[in-house]
């Protein structure tokens, strides 16, 4: 039953921040998804008769991808193969699973927070046995094979019901098809207080979750409204769509901006909190007051110890460069470790294997924990819930109390979308080669106390990671680093990141943008963002 099928190599199957990221019509192409997955087992050695666990965000093509990824999985000699029923896993509960089952590693069909439907993004991941996102060392071997690949191997199979409960085989290989939630939530029961957060609601609580069409709706309906009785009606958005009901997967305020008035507004609910297409990231915004990731991170991080899971305390936090330095206060306050890595979960596995690190975050809404090796969106809004139901108090108060005791980062990121390529990266170029340069010189108030490319030796296996951004650092803690996104499908899209450090309580409560203004222009005149995009203001504001 299994087949040798040549095929030639496609240009540019590298994978990104975070797997390969394609529009949907490039994967359409003949052997597309064939080659990229028969790459990844090339690049992998010792899985014969071992598990693998396969799932994804539901987006358009995720049903087709998996019933292709089975048969080479099989053809390849995997002995068992764990898929989400529906073809539904959130990358968290992937990530769980690997780790629950030994699995050798899982294959992840999500493209996250990127539109989906015909004319949206597709995206594969593949991650390793910790649960987590493949180290570097895996991706550039997995790229460097797609460009060499003569063939792969399948069976022929009739396609599995991806929506039949139980076991199967697809050649060799058996199959248990599972519910995506029961393992997920078993893990959520042994982190958080779940009879405390019910009494919080029983209390009066109200909260809205908006699961954005995606992956998290059935995790959110059975755990917020089922297990922790939120009254019906609070998860919103609940059903998977193909297309994400034409709305972009992504928990920010311009792409959740209904959710973020409603929270501003006279009616807002105690908590409203979102999650991406794929799960992973949260938006939290408490009545009248946004927080931002970094903050969050940095408030879980120094709440952790009330919620059971944590209540030894944490070992240390990590956190992606651009990401603001709040969480670095609190590590500081704490007396742990502090890790700045480059952009990307990916870079955060081996800290949490080692057990130096037990938070990490990134600026782009994305919160975890040594649970996993994934970014949770789910799990960051049930610490959210369950510190709030152990100190009973609002968002805004335990936001509030944070910034008194270490001082407000104020933070905003800009993105401009969509630019032409080269210019992007000329102007990074432009960017790199000054940076040196900058170190003692003034521009109005702000004196440049260090600048450079970022580069990151991981401690754990000592590799190596250079040119992951620009950043310019202020003396008195002001900030702007610049980026170009790896996770973007049409041209490219330039990040800008801007930061400034507020110690005095008096002025906590000022408008982040207002507070922003000089760095902002700052920004765009260091780096001549018109001058080279063409663009004389960012397309995003978060
Ligand atoms: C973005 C974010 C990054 C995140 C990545 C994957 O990457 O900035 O922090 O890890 O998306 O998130 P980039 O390279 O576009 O800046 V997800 O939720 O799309 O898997
Ligand atoms: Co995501």
């Amino acid at each position: 039953m299994i087949k040798t099928v040549s095929t030639t190599p496609y240009q540019g199957q590298r994978p990104g921040t975070s797997g390969l990221r394609k529009k949907v019509a490039v994967f359409l192409q003949p052997h597309y998804v064939e080659n990229f997955v028969q790459s990844i087992f090339d690049s992998l050695q010792g899985f014969a008769g071992q598990t693998l666990v396969i799932g994804g965000d539901g987006r358009h093509f995720n049903r087709e991808a998996i019933q292709r990824v089975i048969k080479i999985a099989a053809a390849n000699g995997f002995g068992r193969a764990i898929v989400g029923r529906g073809g539904i896993l959130s990358t968290p509960a992937a990530s769980h699973l690997i780790r629950k089952n030994g699995a050798f590693g899982g294959i992840v069909l999500s493209a996250s927070h990127n539109p989906g439907g015909p004319q949206g993004d597709f995206g594969i991941k593949y991650n390793v046995a910790n649960g987590g996102p493949a180290p570097e060392a895996i991706t550039e071997a997995i790229f460097k094979r797609t460009n060499s690949i003569t063939s792969y191997r399948t069976v022929e199979a009739p396609d599995l019901d991806l929506d039949r409960l139980g076991t199967a085989k697809v050649g060799d290989m058996a199959i248990s098809v599972i519910d995506p939630v029961t393992d997920y939530q078993a893990l959520m029961e042994t982190l958080v207080d779940f009879e405390r957060i019910r009494s919080l609601f029983g209390a009066g609580f109200r909260m809205r979750f908006d699961a954005m069409s995606a992956v998290t709706g059935p995790y959110a309906l059975k755990i917020l409204e089922g297990a922790l009785g939120a009254p019906g009606g609070t998860v919103v958005n609940a059903t998977p769509k193909e297309d994400f009901g034409g709305r972009h997967p992504d928990p920010n305020l311009v792409h959740a901006k209904q959710l973020f008035d409603l929270a501003m507004s006279a009616q807002a609910p105690d908590l409203c909190a979102a999650s991406d297409g794929d799960g992973d990231r949260n938006l939290v915004i408490g009545r009248g007051l946004f927080v931002t990731p970094s903050d969050s991170l940095a408030v879980i991080a120094a709440n952790a110890h009330l919620t059971p899971g944590y209540a030894k305390g944490i070992a240390g936090i990590a956190r992606s460069m651009p990401t603001s330095r709040a969480a670095d206060r609190v590590a500081e306050r704490l007396g742990i470790g502090l890790y700045e890595t480059p952009t990307g979960w990916k870079f955060f596995g081996n800290l949490l294997d080692a057990g130096l690190v037990t938070i990490c975050g990134e600026e782009s809404a994305g919160t975890g924990s040594n649970h996993v090796r994934e970014k949770d969106g789910l799990w960051a809004v049930l610490v959210w819930l369950d510190i709030l139901a152990a100190r009973r108090q609002s968002v805004a108060e335990i936001v509030r109390d944070h910034w008194s005791i270490h001082g407000r980062h104020y933070y905003s990121r800009h993105d401009y979308e969509e630019i032409d390529a080269d210019g992007a990266n000329a102007l990074v170029k432009a960017l790199r080669d000054t940076v040196a340069s900058l170190k003692g010189r003034r521009f109005g108030g702000l004196e440049v106390a260090q600048a450079d490319d970022f580069a990151y030796h991981d401690p754990v296996d000592h590799s190596d990671t250079t040119h992951q951004g620009i950043r310019i650092l202020f003396a008195g803690g002001s900030r702007l680093v610049f980026r170009l996104s790896g996770t973007g499908t049409a041209d490219a899209t330039l990040r800008v990141y801007i930061e400034r450090f507020e110690p005095d309580p008096a002025r906590h409560d000022l408008s982040t943008q207002d507070v922003l203004t000089d760095l902002i222009a700052l920004s765009r005149e260091v780096a001549g963002i018109s001058r080279y995009t063409g663009r004389t203001a960012p397309s995003v504001i978060t």
